[in-house]
């Protein structure tokens, strides 16, 4: 909420992240005002034209009010509001409220609902009465949910830490701070063979990537559970590697092998070759592919070559499209 709209003109976008997000955006002074819900969001995720038609309201202040009016009124399914989903509300105020004895009830109305509560205070809401009822709007800890700004248009200077602290809510850990499997793109490396389809996703794991295995319609491996015979990299070594950005196949008399992309592991790239048991779907690591030039992105693409047409494969080109000596020409390197 905000009585200000250039703010919403100009970043509920940025706010927003991804599209995994859905946004509504409600103005008050000493009315309310439901400028757009979840349900127009998501037949229009465009927030820069959903708050181009806002008018700024003036008058009083009188924002726990309004804050009753978002829990009711907005994070209710029958206006888009997704029961799975992490409620976030964002207050962004510049003034001292006149309603403070509703506070009570707002914040155990949201504590109730799961809402978790960011604010901002512009202006002469960072101070006196004002700044201490937005420490009571605000979460716990108030450090990581309360902002204070000058005016208005020093809100772009805590956008990416109100971005950071709002997304790292999504996280799955228990601390918050990093991420399994919601950034994960799984499908961004994809490998469908006669017997096995497998899924690169680049970042899980906090984008140390991983390589997932689809049987019996679900996935049941991931490259975080790969035996490391002959291992030359610990699990932690393989931190922003981006596994599984692509993924190939090499066809061996003896076997198969799958060959994962890597492109920033330790900044140069790798690709990972490695065996899979067909039966339980583990994967052995054989051998590893490593770049050489620093953000080459080696293992960003690669291609399994059968030159002569016998269903054996005679080389893998692998892609380091970033290589450069005099510019940006990239390399194809044919590894031994
Ligand atoms: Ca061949």
């Amino acid at each position: 909420m905000s009585s200000d709209c250039v703010f919403l003109r100009t970043y509920p976008g940025r706010v927003c992240l991804r599209a995994v997000f859905m946004v509504a955006v409600a103005q008050y002074a000493t009315k309310f005002k439901k400028e757009f819900d979840f349900h127009n969001f998501s037949q229009s995720p465009d927030p820069t034209r959903l708050v181009s038609r806002i008018q700024h309201m003036y008058g009083g202040t009188l924002t726990a009010s309004a804050m009753l009016d978002v829990l009711k009124m907005m994070f209710l399914p029958e206006v888009g509001a997704r029961k799975q989903a992490k409620k976030v509300m964002l207050v962004i105020t510049d003034g001292e409220t006149y309603d403070d004895k509703y506070f009570k009830t707002v914040i155990e109305e949201s504590e109730k609902k799961d809402v978790i509560r960011f604010a901002v205070g512009v202006g002469k809401a960072s101070e006196g009465a004002g700044k201490l009822q937005l420490e009571i709007i605000a979460s716990k800890p108030i450090e990581n949910h309360l902002f204070f700004v000058t005016d208005y248009r020093a809100l772009a200077g805590i956008l990416h830490k109100l971005q950071e602290n709002i997304f790292i809510i999504e996280g799955e850990s228990s601390n918050g701070t990093s991420f399994i499997t919601e950034l994960a793109e799984p499908g961004l490396g994809l490998h469908i063979s006669k017997d096995v389809t497998l899924f690169g996703a680049p970042g899980m794991y906090d984008w140390t990537g991983a390589v997932l295995r689809q049987a019996n319609g679900k996935l049941v491996t991931s490259i975080r559970d790969v035996k490391m015979k002959n291992r030359k990299a610990t699990y932690q070594e393989a931190s922003d590697s981006y596994i599984g950005y692509a993924l190939s196949s090499v066809h061996l008399r003896s076997r198969r092998l799958i060959a994962a992309g890597a492109p920033r592991f330790r900044h140069t790239g790798k690709v990972m070759l490695m065996s899979l048991q067909a039966d339980t779907g583990t994967m052995m690591l054989e051998q590893e592919l490593l770049g050489f030039q620093l953000g080459s992105s080696f293992g960003s693409e690669m291609c399994s070559l059968d030159i002569n047409n016998d269903g054996y494969t005679d080389m893998l080109l692998v892609s380091a499209p970033l290589y450069c000596v005099r510019g940006d020409e990239g390399r194809v390197y044919i590894p031994p």
